[in-house]
Order: structure tokens, then sequence, then C-alpha cells
């Protein structure tokens, strides 16, 4: 108790501006880097308890504020499977964070550790790494404290992409099992990546050059580490890596990303590209892509989450259907409410797979895929990923094959077992399985584009007097308080054509989003201002 409050002491929590609390929400703790020492200090508590709570697995931490400026910073926690911390422990969190006192905090410790009849003399294990902003270094001091004063062991693998963090969790609890996840190394994701791209690219070329934008964030490094991992000669992927400025802060994120591209849509204005060349982007700790390219004829085009969704499901419900497996894998796409409806309708009825819609953020999106022999999720932000499950896995390796064409389906199937990140949305990743899909259907970015297209959209932040008044039901498209908000939105979208439209307070910011679809842009961009006056 004593180590605890006394290294508690160095690490004080700052409150909050009229008596507000500390959250964790949808992407943990998240706001300017000066609040976050002593939050991160004692998430570091809440780590090594849940540790000794999960047969002292090893735990993540990943400190990160992702798309946001450079002046944030945020903290969240990893589940030994490379999951998000399960939803029920955010409250400890949030008990622990807001915690009036360092003696307060102990005792909130210690009543924590009661209560989940946790034992805090067997070992813990915690692991960490952080993004490229300035003030990550002082917060994994004050992480690595809370470690020492809980006697945990804990191992700092500084700088890492979030998707990399996931990995090595997996890596080190899965370590000697038969469902070993890879190497417990940065190198070793590395490895396994390229090792399964290449199994996946097999007889084809990866053609063009490949642009890709890394948002000044640790997605720069990390992509150029790995490219020296990819044998050319073999399966091409001239990728040329842009927005890699790591030593000044101030560029991260700023005017480039994914976050970037997807809200402004239109290409970063530093490194454009000659028309016709494929772009993608990266946000600032590369968990989520954006692809575009820039046409001669008809200007900028982005191809988002849903529509990378839409490609990983047809090329791998094809697959399925390939390998003689359609009958015995379960095949689902999980969206949001933001998923344009042309995607939704292509998903449904060209490729006749099911959607299901859940809240936004990645936990929601994920346990839901779980569900599924092959989970594709995917937000219309860039963030997603493809489950397989393990016996989807399992039938990849072991179904005997009938033809030279089935033994093909089930090789491909088995290499984007092992390529598609499986703890976490992963745009290195992803970027590898969207290049995979071109080359295998040899097409550009136009025939990808081709394929649907999409309904005019727009999306505004409303600033609200207070966003917790805003509840919502049917995963976020209804809102069910304030009394008749709900039907006045009604009879707006009742007056447009195609139209959809909904509202919800955001889980990273002070604000309420307003979502509108519509058969054109104007009534799109009309339909979402009269629901943004309603929302005021
Ligand atoms: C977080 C979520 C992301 C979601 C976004 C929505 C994770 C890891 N990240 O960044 O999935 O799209 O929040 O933000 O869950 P909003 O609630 O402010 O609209
Ligand atoms: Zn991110």
């Amino acid at each position: 108790d004593q180590a605890i409050q006394a290294a508690s002491a160095r690490h004080p929590i700052v409150p909050l501006e009229r008596g507000q609390l500390y959250r964790y929400g949808t992407a943990g703790f998240r706001m300017k880097a000066d609040l976050l020492e002593g939050v991160t200090f004692r998430v570091g508590l809440l780590a090594s308890l849940r540790s000794r709570k999960l047969n002292s697995q090893a735990i993540g931490v990943m400190v990160t504020a992702s798309h946001n400026p450079a002046v944030d910073n945020g903290v969240k926690i990893v589940d030994p499977m490379g999951e998000m911390l399960e939803q029920d422990w955010e409250r400890y969190a949030t008990a622990l964070v807001n915690a009036p006192s360092d003696a307060e905090l102990v005792d909130i410790y210690n009543r924590l550790a009661t209560d989940l009849k946790i034992d805090t003399k067997i070992p813990a294990k915690v692991i960490y790494g952080r993004d490229t902003r300035p003030s990550g270094h002082k917060l994994v001091t004050a992480l690595a404290d809370a470690l020492d004063a809980t006697r945990t062991e804990h191992v700092d693998y500084k700088l890492l992409t979030t998707p990399q963090l996931h990995y090595l969790v997996r890596a080190t609890n899965s370590e000697g099992t038969p469902l070993s996840y890879g190497k417990v190394s940065e190198v070793g994701y590395y490895e396994k990546l390229a090792e399964a791209f290449v199994r996946a690219v097999r007889g084809r070329r990866i053609s063009g050059t490949l642009q890709v934008d890394c948002a000044n964030g640790v997605g720069g490094p990390k992509l150029s580490e790995f490219l020296k991992y990819i044998p050319k000669d073999k399966v091409g992927l001239d990728a040329r890596v842009v927005n890699d400025d790591v030593l000044r802060p101030e560029v991260l994120n700023l005017d480039c990303g994914a976050d970037y591209v997807k809200t402004k849509q239109r290409a970063p204005p530093a490194h454009q590209a000659k028309p016709g060349v494929r772009c993608c982007s990266l946000d600032g700790d590369a968990d989520r892509l954006m692809y575009y390219w820039e046409d001669p004829e008809s200007g900028f085009f982005m191809l988002d989450g849903d529509r990378i969704s839409s490609l990983a499901a047809s090329f791998i419900g094809d697959l399925v259907t390939s390998a003689g497996l359609r009958d015995d894998l379960r095949i689902g796409v999980v969206q949001t409410a933001y998923a344009n409806g042309a995607s939704t309708n292509y998903i449904t009825q060209h490729l006749k797979l099911p959607v299901v819609c859940t809240p936004t953020g990645v936990k929601h999106l994920h346990h839901v895929a779980q569900g599924y022999d092959i989970g594709v999720y995917f937000e219309a932000n860039g963030h997603g990923t493809v489950l397989f499950s393990p016996d989807a896995l399992n039938s990849f390796k072991t179904k005997e094959p009938q033809s030279p064409a089935q033994k093909d389906a089930l090789d491909t199937l088995a290499a984007l077992g092992d390529l598609v990140n499986q703890t976490v949305g992963d745009a290195i990743s992803d970027m590898l399985l969207v290049e995979v899909i071109l080359a295998h259907k040899n097409w550009t970015l136009r025939d990808w584009a081709m394929t649907y297209s999409d309904l005019p959209n727009r999306l505004v932040r409303v600033e609200v007097g207070n966003k917790d008044l805003f509840h919502t039901t049917d995963a976020e498209r209804r809102l069910s308080h304030p009394d008749g908000a709900q039907e006045e939105i009604d009879e707006a979208v009742k007056k447009f054509k195609d139209a959809r439209s909904f509202a919800r307070a955001s889980g990273t910011e002070n604000a309420c989003r307003v979502y509108a679809e519509a058969a054109t842009r104007t009534e799109a961009n009309e339909l979402a201002d009269r629901v943004a006056r309603i929302v005021e």
C-alpha cells in the first residue's frame, strides 16, 4: 500500500474543470497529454490487477491518441488475446482514475482486488508501447512506476503501431501453445506478415506504384522497416512511403492521414501523387486505412472502410465457394450506422451475405464478428479486420482439395488467415490484404470503385450543451432521449428520397455527430443541416 501511495504522489491526477469525471471511453482515456500522467499511472494499477485476475497472463497498455493532434495523447488496455479491455472493467478504470487522493486510490485498488477475488501476491505481467507523440515518454514512465509499485513484470516495447502491440500481447500469451500467434518480437510481426503476403500473392505480381501516406506517425518508420522483409523481385510491391516525418511532432496528423482523407474527402496536399497512381493513407497509430486516387477525368475518388469491407467479403466469399466450403462456413459482415447504404445493399443483395449493424467502436464490431466462421468488420473510417474462427483456419489446412483450383483457393485462404491481423484492425496488414485482392482480381482502383455507387452523404459535428443527454437504441440508429427528438428526425427524413439520418453523442469528443445520406448531394447536405438543427 505504501509503495503504491508513494508512487502515486509522484504522478498526481489533475482535477477536471467543473467537477467532470475522467471516463474510459471508446478509445480508452484520451485528452490533452498534460492531463494524462496520473491517469496513465492508475491505468498501470488496473493492468496489473487484470493480469492477476487472468492467471498472470500478459496485459497490454498502448499509449496513443491515434488521429488526434500531437498535443493529445491517450491510454488503453489490451486483453490477453489482443482484444480490447473487457467492457465490465471499463468502470473499474474509471473508478481508479477518479479517486480523489492517493490514499483513496489505494483503498479503491484494494477494494477492487477483494471484490474481484484477485490474489495480489501472484505474478503479473504487462507489456506496453507508444506512438511517436513527445508526451509518450513521460506517460510510460508513470506507467512503469505503477507496475514497479505493484511488483508487476513489465516489458517496454517503445515505439509501436497500435496493432503491433495487440499482436505482441497475443503472441506473448500464446507462446509455446498449439495456437501460437507468432514470434514474440517486432521482427516476428514483420516476418509473419511478409511470409503470409508472399504466400497469398503467389503466382501473381503487385503491379504499379503504391503511395502510402503515413500521417507523419509511427506507421512511417514501421512500414519502411516492414518493406525490408518483402522480396520485391518475387511479388512486386513498389511502395513509396510519404508523410513519414516523425522528428517534428507538430506535423503528426496535420493535413494528412486516413482521418484527414475521410473527413475532408481529398488527398493530403503534401506529396500529391500523379493522376492514376494508387494511394492510401494510414492514421497516426496505423490502425485505419483509406485508399484513393486522383482520376484524370473525374478527380479525387476515395475507397473507405465500407469499400475495403465489401472487397474483402467478395473475395473471401468467392474463395470459400471455390474451396468447396460454402456450406460449412458461416460468413458475415459487421458494419455500423455510418456504413453507406449502398455498401450494405451491395453486400446483402449482390454478395448475398448477412450484414449486422452494431454501435460505433471496435469492441462492438469485433465481438459480433467473432460469432461467424469468417467475420468481416470495418468501420467506414477505415478501421477493421477479418476474423477467422479456429474451425475455419483448420478447414483451410485439412480439407482435401479435389482440383488444382480448389487447392489454390484453400492455400490462399490459409495465407489470408496469417496475413490479416486477428486481434484488431491493422492498417499495414489491411493494406497488404487489399493489394493481394487487387492482384488476384487484376483490378485497378477504378475497377474496385465500379462495384457500386455510394449514396451521397454528409457527417457534421454539432456542439451541444451536454452530449450525455443523447441516448440511442437500435445500434445508434435512433434516439431514445431527449423525448420527441427522434420523431422530429423521422419527419425530416421523410421529406427526402432514399434518405437516412441519425444523431449520436460522440464517444471521444464533447459533441454530437449527425449523419445523413440521400439520393443527391444537395439533399444529403440539407437533411444533415435539418437534423443538426433538431439536435442543437
Ligand atoms: C474511436 C474508436 C473508433 C470509432 C471512433 C468513433 C476504437 C479503437 N476506436 O476512435 O472505432 O470509430 O472512436 O468516435 O474503438 P466518436 O465516438 O467520437 O464518433
Ligand atoms: Zn488509430
